[in-house]
């Protein structure tokens, strides 16, 4: 029987007496208007239609529904709206089955909660994700999913955001079966459903026998991860109001709460960085550009960063060569990676399995000639760039003519490390964040001569180990630390200024980072941007500012959390105000003449925010950064800026009718 058409998107053929529909609308099966109507038309069609029994509702590709259609957001609504839908489904006559064959997420979570029975295929996860997008779920998921699966876990998923795979969601409730053809077996369940009561998930008493402390831990751990933000307050008081509310109630302030939040800057905020993030790994005219597949990696050096990025690619199937520049080093690098590993299994992000697969696929060598197998090389070595041009000169000799070379350094000129080799088209810069086996991000450096099709390699060797690239051009720190360094010397003209650095952490923090940067550079050791600023010391321009605070801290060896004492002290390993620090600072001050005055919270934010926007903007008219979206999305994956602002591009153009303070 030839499929019937209900929409340009949903379509159904009956098998075995069920009515199979398809939803069929790439990329992610997203609930736009069109799917909306189909599904209602085709749930019209097996009303009245004797001959089908049930309905199965599964999705065509890798996806079963990736949830509403976020494009849709800010739009006029257009009607059937999705709660409808899921009430039509929830209420129907016959029974619906869903055939959760990829991630049913969002509005598509909600669909398979309000269908009567869940099978699952190996590839299907769960998710409601809608708090990572400043909003609350809209079609009865925090109203249905704790019927089925019980406060506690709901808080949990809910108000994390975190999907769950196959094995969960079993375990949890959420599916009556797995299955490698979710179809098939959807529609057995179908049958056995016929003629008896329909489960509806809506009526279903949420189970009362939960452990008050257990549903306030549950609580307070999501609420501890999600400072400054709302949604996932909002969600977990919804799921909470299933024990007092009847569905109707619930599903009415869920829906008044969805609308609020989705009209709210914070969920404005966070579309944004959704969309930003998928567009930050695109070129423009790369699409055509071929990559080359990489397999085989080759790590040089084995420090902390190059046994962090060793076990990243381990961890996505790679096979790894680790160079060091002895039996001992690459002993000692052979043993991080390990370590590593083995705290992944610990956290449970690996199995034992898989670290056994991943330790074997490592080998480490002392051979420089050993590295004639990698695809690719990623040299993570001393950011010195004699260093760094002395091996890539000796790696050109060495790999083969179609192996890619990139550079992890934070500071140095990738074009002159480029230019020491015969091929300059074949280099890249690969920026990792440290730890790199666990930062999402990752800058892509486009050097003068890399070749689109080495590019395009980076960029889809990057994703494939999970990361998040960002393209961007050569200049001293790329994105991320040009814009930090902007926004530290800001920071530091402000102390000079009157403001004291718990002042300007504290206005930071509540901004919503998750650390002031004061106690961000006490973390990473102050003694890296001290040696730059010794070197830099004989070209700086001595017309411009410089605060010479931070030297004053590191000569009475001062170095960070590290050594005790940086720009706090840290007595047992806890923060707290120096007066010691308070008085280099006066005395500093003092020096230069300058009358101290005092800073309000917004005062600083609004001179932090504009340093970072106007560097931003000058590395946009460089052409180092595409799309102000990017320099976004590395502020927020590698820097700490709150998620839920945007970014400081983003924050900036919604703020920019608003006087500063
Ligand atoms: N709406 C519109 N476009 C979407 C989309 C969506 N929900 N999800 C993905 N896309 C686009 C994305 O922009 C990209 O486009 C392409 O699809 C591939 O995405 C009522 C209110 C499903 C796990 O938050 O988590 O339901 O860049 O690169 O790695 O309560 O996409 O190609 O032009 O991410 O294979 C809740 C978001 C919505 C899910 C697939 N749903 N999506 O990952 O591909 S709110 C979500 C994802 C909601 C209800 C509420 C992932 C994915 P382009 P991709 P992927």
């Amino acid at each position: 029987m030839a499929d019937i058409p209900f929409s340009k998107s949903v379509s159904a053929r009956l098998r075995d007496g069920v009515f199979v529909v398809v939803i069929d609308n790439p990329p992610v099966n997203a609930l736009s208007a069109d799917v909306r109507s189909g599904l209602m038309a085709a749930l019209d069609h097996v009303a009245s239609l004797d001959a089908a029994t049930a309905i199965v509702l599964t999705g065509a590709g890798s996806t079963f529904i990736g949830g509403a259609d976020i494009k849709e957001f800010g739009k006029p609504p257009v009607e059937p709206m999705l709660p409808e839908v899921i009430e039509r489904i929830e209420a129907f006559g016959k029974p619906v089955v869903a055939a959760v064959n990829g991630a049913a997420l969002g509005g598509g979570c909600e669909v398979a909660l309000a269908c009567h029975g869940r099978i699952v295929g190996e590839e299907a996860s769960f998710g409601l994700p809608e708090v990572k997008l400043g909003i609350v779920p809209g079609a009865g998921g925090t109203q249905r999913l704790p019927r089925l699966i019980g406060l506690v876990a709901a808080i949990d998923l809910i108000g994390s955001g975190r999907a769950v795979k196959t094995g969960e969601a079993v375990a949890l409730g959420l599916a009556d079966g797995i299955a490698t053809d979710p179809v098939g077996a959807a529609i057995a369940l179908a049958h056995e459903f016929t003629g008896k009561p329909l489960r509806r998930t809506g009526v279903i008493c949420v189970p009362p026998a939960e452990d008050p402390a257990a549903v306030s831990a549950a609580e307070a751990k999501v609420l501890a991860k999600s400072r400054g933000q709302s949604a996932p307050a909002e969600a977990i008081r919804l799921v909470k109001a299933t024990g007092e509310l009847d569905l109707r109630q619930g599903l009415a302030e869920e829906r008044a709460t969805f609308l609020r939040l989705r009209d709210s800057s914070e969920s404005a905020a966070l579309r944004h960085v959704f969309f930003a993030e998928r567009a930050a790994g695109k070129v423009e005219g790369l699409d055509k550009a071929s990559s080359r597949r990489i397999q085989t990696v080759a790590v040089v050096g084995t420090g902390l960063m190059g046994s962090g990025i060793a076990v990243a690619a381990l961890s996505s199937g790679h096979s790894v060569i680790a160079l060091e520049q002895s039996q001992e080093a690459a002993a000692g690098g052979k043993a991080r990676i390990a370590q590593t590993l083995d705290k992944s299994l610990r956290s449970g992000r690996l199995t034992a399995d898989g670290r056994d697969e991943c330790l074997a696929r490592l080998q480490t060598t002392a051979e420089a000639e050993d590295l004639v197998k990698a695809d690719l090389v990623i040299e993570a070595v001393f950011d010195d760039l004699t260093v760094k041009t002395d091996l890539f000169r000796r790696l050109d000799g060495i790999v083969r003519a179609d192996a890619i070379l990139a550079t992890n350094t934070s500071y140095l000129n990738p074009d002159a490390i480029a230019a020491a080799t015969v091929d300059p088209s074949r280099v890249v810069g690969l920026h990792f964040f440290s730890p790199a086996n666990v930062m999402r991000l990752v800058e892509v450096v486009d050097c003068a001569k890399t070749a689109p099709e080495v590019l395009a390699s980076a960029l889809a060797f990057v994703k494939g180990l999970g990361k998040l690239p960002v393209v961007c051009g050569v200049t001293e720190g790329f994105i991320g630390n040009t814009i930090f360094s902007a926004y530290r010397r800001e920071a530091e003209f402000m102390l000079e200024d009157g403001a004291l650095p718990q002042e300007i952490d504290a206005a930071l923090e509540a901004y919503g980072f998750p650390m002031g940067i004061f106690a961000v550079n006490d973390m990473a050791g102050l003694e890296i941007a001290w040696a730059r600023r010794k070197r830099q010391a004989a070209t700086r321009d001595p017309a411009a500012r410089y605060v010479e605070i931070a030297d004053r801290l590191c000569e009475a060896g001062r170095l960070g959390h590290k050594s005790g004492r940086g720009w706090y002290a840290y007595p047992d390993g806890k923060r707290t105000i120096d007066p010691e620090v308070t008085a280099v600072i006066e005395a500093v001050r003092a020096a230069k003449n300058i009358a101290s005055r005092s800073f309000t919270p917004a005062e600083i934010m609004s001179r932090l925010l504009k340093a970072m926007v106007d560097e931003g903007t000058a590395l946009l008219a460089d052409g180092v950064a595409a799309r102000p979206g990017d320099i976004d999305v590395v502020m927020i994956n590698g820097y700490g800026f709150p998620a839920h602002r945007g970014g400081p591009m983003f924050a900036a153009e919604q703020n920019k009718d608003q006087p500063h303070a």
